[in-house]
């Protein structure tokens, strides 16, 4: 073939001259004459020239001629194709959506999700939460995309503009994807364990995942009890998992006999093993949970993170005597 010059995928090449109007008519199926004729009268192709005149075409030429002989087979006139074929090239292309930050990326992704859920479309729901999971790290993707996106649905749901079931089915596709995330990043071989449940009236488990992902990005393995984890059940946990730290997690206050009454239940069930409460309700509890000897977790990652290596620093130094 008369090909000029060699292939490149550089776009900015694409548009070189670099093919002989033989070739053009062997790829093309037009033949050179009606190539040239079509030159002549509607500017479509439109060869470069060599330094002794010979035509040399581009791939974008070609592209053209041949939308002008598909539109002809279908029964258009060569001056109308050419006309529409040239109108559809000088259009503008559609604009693609490309975030610009990942700030912009994680928004978009969080307004995707809350679109799908505004339309109560579970397929699209689906998509948009694992194109979510894609967006960085696992505990980036949750704090910037699925925590938002939860606090967002709360926020309509108490204002009236998202239904109970939309709510629902949401929390189950998001909680769904955090624990598929949860088991992906447990560290292997991990040689410390952090212990996580919800309060004992708790349904709010998600948080806990989300805490969890944290743990695990820490070095811990993570043993899960999940939602309303009565005092008993974690008592019998510690016993057989001995870990290293124990989490509890609040979202909704319990009045204050039944906060007594867990606290006291946890605190027993914990003994020696160091135990922290995190969630949105905890704060509220920090006189009864100190008094108790556990630890209300502060909310910067950061602060949290120095406040676990040391409890564990101090507990390896207290079983060290
Ligand atoms: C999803 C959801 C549900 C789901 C929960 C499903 C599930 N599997 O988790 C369902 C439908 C079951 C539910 C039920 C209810 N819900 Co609801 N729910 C929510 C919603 C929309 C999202 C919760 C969530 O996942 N948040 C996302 C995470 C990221 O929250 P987070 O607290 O910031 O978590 C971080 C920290 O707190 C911290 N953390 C958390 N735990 C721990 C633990 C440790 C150890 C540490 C260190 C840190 C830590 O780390 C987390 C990760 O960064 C919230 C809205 C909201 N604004 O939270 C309402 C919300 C919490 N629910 C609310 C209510 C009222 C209820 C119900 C009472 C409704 C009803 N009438 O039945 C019930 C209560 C059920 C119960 N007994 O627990 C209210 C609570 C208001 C209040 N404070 O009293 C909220 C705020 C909605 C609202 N705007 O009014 N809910």
């Amino acid at each position: 073939m008369a090909k000029v010059s060699e292939d490149s995928n550089n776009p900015d090449e694409r548009d070189v001259g670099r093919y002989r109007i033989q070739a053009v008519a062997e790829m093309t199926g037009v033949s050179a004459a009606t190539l040239r004729a079509w030159e002549r009268r509607y500017g479509i192709p439109s060869p470069s020239r060599t330094a002794s005149a010979y035509r040399l075409y581009s791939d974008r030429d070609i592209a053209l001629v041949r939308q002008v002989r598909e539109l002809c087979e279908g029964g258009m006139a060569p001056s109308q194709a050419a006309q529409v074929v040239l109108t559809r090239d000088e259009a503008p292309p559609p604009p693609i959506e490309r975030p610009a930050t990942d700030a912009d990326a994680h928004a978009l992704a969080v307004q995707r999700i809350l679109d799908a859920v505004d339309r109560f479309d579970a397929d699209q729901l689906e998509s948009a939460v694992k194109h979510a999971l894609f967006l960085g790290p696992s505990v980036t993707v949750f704090e910037a995309i699925l925590a938002p996106t939860l606090n967002a649905i709360g926020a309509r749901w108490e204002e009236g503009s998202l239904s109970v079931g939309q709510e629902h089915l949401a929390a189950e596709l998001i909680g769904n994807a955090v624990r598929y995330v949860l088991r992906l990043v447990q560290p292997e071989g991990a040689n410390r364990v952090a212990l996580l449940a919800c309060f004992a009236d708790e349904e709010h488990v998600t948080p806990l995942y989300g805490i969890a992902l944290r743990f695990a990005e820490w070095g811990f393995k993570t043993v899960m009890l999940g939602g309303r984890t009565p005092t008993y059940a974690l008592r019998h946990a510690v016993a057989e998992v001995n870990p290293d730290i124990v989490g509890l997690s609040l979202t909704i206050t319990p009045p204050p006999y039944r906060a007594r009454e867990l606290i006291d239940g946890y605190a027993e069930a914990c003994g020696q093993i160091p135990w922290i409460v995190g969630g949105k309700a905890a704060p509220e509890l920090g006189e009864q949970v100190s008094e108790r000897g556990g630890i209300i977790a502060p909310s910067d990652p950061r602060l949290l993170r120095e406040l676990v290596e040391r409890l564990l620093a101090a507990r390896s130094a207290a079983t060290r005597h």
